[in-house]
């Protein structure tokens, strides 16, 4: 039998300075690392000391310091790389953020090969970022959105494929990997090898995916998938998108203008190789290179103990938080999610909730979590919701299991 890998939060705590400070005087208990994850020393001093000693323009200075900061650019996209097991490097994309890098494939390859008849297939979970674009561009095409439902656990009802496979020609399956609201596991590569059966592209969703479990695209079988650096310790800023090369080298850029192309004329302007093709403008290069550092330092615990360690916080807290009366708990059981828990007070709204738990020194998200079609299937227009990483401590659920006894006595 294989050992569960282990990491020790309370050790890997003391990377994060942003622990080092109390909120209403209280210890800070920070349950809100699905918005975006708190940011190790090992991150920070990466961007200072590539703004200290390597910082100029990117792909245009033959200077010492110009070579210096490509050097660490292209090292950080290597990076980027490896952690997805990509087969090729010219196949990442670096973009602000993973909404950036789903609008990359919905604009570029979505306006050139979607039309009448066609489907684009997401989910009732979907983020907005992986069904606006899609409606938005379905509504230039002609192209239908149609959307696999849930079941009574908040996991996919896929019992619908054969019937959408029957209603037109599906040419978009874009799912995401983790939902960001429930926390549910998606079979991405069940549904990709659904996709390519109905002569599709697969679109995977991976901003909630990739800080939490490892990233094979050749394993999953995807086209495309976009990352979410920010979640990922990285810094704001900059994200991937990883897509196929024979995709990306077919279609149309999707920003023009400096750098991203070969030769410009009056008549006629051609486009740059991959990956410059999709990167118009100054790069983000120290938060590249912050990404970069985010991957070394999430693979130095390892990404299989970080899976586990969140799974343990799942199962403690949905066991805790369903002590407490008048909880309602929403989405799969702890061994089907990632760290994430939604639920709601039947008669409390998540706002008082929320506000109420930052003066116990608590931070949670209450709100639809950009996932309006999902709260409409709940029947609710927000819920309140925790989220994990490798950082989160029991304590800090304890910590939001007294604040909600607090919030109850509160509204008594
Ligand atoms: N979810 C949350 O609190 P960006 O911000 O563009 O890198 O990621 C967008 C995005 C896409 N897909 C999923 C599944 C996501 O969870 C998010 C971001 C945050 O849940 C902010 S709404």
């Amino acid at each position: 039998m294989n050992a569960v890998p282990k990491l020790n939060a309370h050790t890997l705590r003391a990377d994060f300075p942003i622990f080092e400070q109390q909120m209403h005087g209280k210890p800070l208990a920070f349950l809100d690392s699905a918005a975006s994850s708190q940011k190790p020393r090992q991150v920070l001093d990466a961007m200072t000391e590539f703004y200290e000693t390597s910082y100029a323009n990117v792909h245009r200075g033959v200077y010492v310091l110009a070579e210096r900061a490509t050097e660490a650019l292209e090292h950080a996209r290597e990076r980027v790389r490896a952690f997805l097991n990509a087969p090729d490097v010219r196949e990442v994309i670096f973009t602000r953020n993973a909404t950036e890098g789903i609008n990359l494939v919905a604009y570029a390859w979505g306006l050139s090969n979607l039309g009448p008849g066609d489907l684009v297939v997401v989910t009732e979970l979907e983020h907005h970022s992986n069904f606006v674009p899609w409606q938005f561009i379905a509504g230039k095409t002609g192209a239908e959105v149609r959307m696999i439902p849930l079941d009574e656990h908040g996991e996919l009802d896929l019992s619908v494929l054969e019937g959408i496979a029957h209603d037109g020609r599906v040419k978009v399956v874009a799912t995401n990997l983790i939902s960001n609201s429930l926390g549910t596991i998606n079979p991405v590569a069940k549904l990709a090898e659904w996709a390519h059966a109905q002569g599709a592209i697969y679109v995977c969703d991976a901003a909630q995916g990739a800080p939490h479990t490892k990233i094979d695209v050749q394993a999953l079988g995807v086209d495309f998938l976009a990352i979410s650096g920010h979640k990922m310790c990285g810094p704001s800023g900059a994200s991937a998108l990883w897509g196929r090369a024979e995709l990306l080298q077919a279609m149309d850029p999707f920003m023009t203008g400096g750098h991203m192309i070969n030769s410009v004329r009056l008549e006629k302007t051609t486009w740059g190789e991959l990956p410059h093709k999709f990167e118009a403008g100054t790069a983000p290069m120290a938060e590249a290179v912050g990404l970069g550092a985010a991957i070394d330092y999430l693979e130095a615990i390892g990404l299989d103990a970080i899976e586990a360690h969140e799974h343990e916080l799942a199962a403690y807290a949905l066991g805790r938080l369903g002590d407490v009366p008048g909880i309602k708990l929403y989405g799969p059981p702890a061994d089907r999610r990632a760290g994430i828990v939604s639920f709601n007070f039947e008669d409390i709204h998540p706002h008082d909730v929320a506000q109420i738990l930052d003066l116990q020194g608590v931070a949670i998200r209450a709100g639809h979590h950009c996932c309006q079609p999902l709260m409409q299937k709940l029947g609710v227009a927000a819920t309140n919701r925790a989220s994990f990483y490798l950082y989160t401590i029991p304590e800090e659920i304890d910590q939001l299991v007294d604040g909600l006894h607090a919030v109850r006595k509160v509204f008594a």
